[in-house]
């Protein structure tokens, strides 16, 4: 029987879906009926996006699963009419955009390169910075992108130390978990990655007593959520030099309001949100992957866990 995909995403997404998507869902073997517009009742499975038009999933009485391009599901997870199984984005694109991300944006302040960069006629004084396993980063969040990004950081030469809910043991890098660990985890960071997911937990995760662990001057890079930062204290801690600069990709309103301090402060560096994005190409063979599994009656791949809420 003919499976139907509802592609509930943006829909100036469709040109760039269609192709790979049917060509994925025909890899996988499966005869699936792709469109952007299904009677609700005849879905088997929703590819979904936060910023698509479904957000009641009550009239999707025989959908299976609900399939997120999105990896954050903060939006979504509250829902109170979604009763299907929940998937998040785990794309080996997305993965390596954001190692991308991070590795730039960590090498342009370990380097120093805004000072090279911005130098006056006469000004020829070399600025020497260390070298990379001198410079100790931690990345809070150990999952499909942290640990990418922790792995990446590593083998530039950095000394990293990744920090995450559960423990862990990935070669190569310092594995902590839990309230003590975080204390320890901050505590050397010179630069410190933020790639938690945004969850009752993790709100304000760095506020000003997590601020002030960190060694004086660190560089804070938050690709993850705006909520994991107390936005008044990060100001406070840049405006007296304990954080010498934040690079923000994500805030707690996006886009970021032209009044927000933000913009303007000059140990600030803003992103719209673009640390990484989910690639049509691969993230439609995790669709893929996800609806044949689910027709062969095995476990879904990346199902988001309720109670945790990521
Ligand atoms: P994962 O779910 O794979 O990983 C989340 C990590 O955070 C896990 O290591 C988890 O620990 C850890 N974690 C969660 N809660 C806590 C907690 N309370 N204390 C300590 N650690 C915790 O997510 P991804 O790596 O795929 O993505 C991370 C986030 O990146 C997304 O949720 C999203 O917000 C953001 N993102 C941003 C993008 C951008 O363009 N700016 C693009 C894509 C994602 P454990 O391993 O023990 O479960
Ligand atoms: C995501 C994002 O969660 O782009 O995928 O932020």
């Amino acid at each position: 029987m003919t499976i139907n995909v509802l592609f509930a995403a943006r829909p100036d997404r469709w040109d760039d879906y269609e192709a790979p998507l049917s060509a994925a869902l025909a890899d996988a073997g499966l005869d699936a009926h792709l469109a952007t517009d299904l009677p609700p009742g005849e879905v088997d499975y929703i590819v979904y996006s936060p910023s698509g038009p479904v957000s009641d999933f009550r009239p999707f009485t025989r959908a299976k699963a609900v399939l997120n391009l999105w990896a954050g599901v903060e939006t979504i997870i509250g829902n109170p009419t979604l009763t299907q199984p929940l998937c998040r984005m785990v794309d080996e694109g997305l993965t390596l955009g954001m190692a991308e991300w991070v590795a730039g944006h960590a090498l342009r302040h370990h380097l120093g390169t805004d000072l090279d960069v911005r130098r006056a006629p006469g000004d020829w004084s070399p600025h020497i910075p260390p070298l990379a396993p001198e410079r100790p980063v931690t990345v809070l969040g150990l999952g499909a992108l942290g640990q990418a990004a922790a792995r990446m950081l590593a083998n530039i030469g950095f000394p990293v130390t990744g920090w995450s809910r559960t423990q862990k043991d990935i070669a190569g890098i310092r594995c902590l978990s839990g309230a003590d660990g975080l204390d320890r985890a901050l505590s050397n960071a010179q630069i410190l990655v933020l790639l938690l997911p945004d969850t009752p937990a993790t709100a304000n995760i760095l506020d000003a007593r997590t601020l002030a662990l960190l060694p004086r001057g660190a560089v804070i890079l938050n690709p993850g959520r705006g909520t994991l930062i107390d936005d008044d204290a990060l100001l406070l801690a840049l405006d007296t030099g304990q954080v010498g600069h934040a690079t923000l990709d994500v805030f707690r309103q996006e886009p970021l309001p032209g009044e927000h301090p933000y913009w303007h402060h000059p140990r600030v560096t803003v992103t719209p949100h673009i640390a990484a994005e989910t690639r049509p190409r691969t993230a439609s063979l995790t669709i893929a992957e996800n609806i044949r599994r689910s027709e062969a009656g095995e476990p879904l791949l990346h199902l988001v866990d309720r109670k945790h809420g990521y």
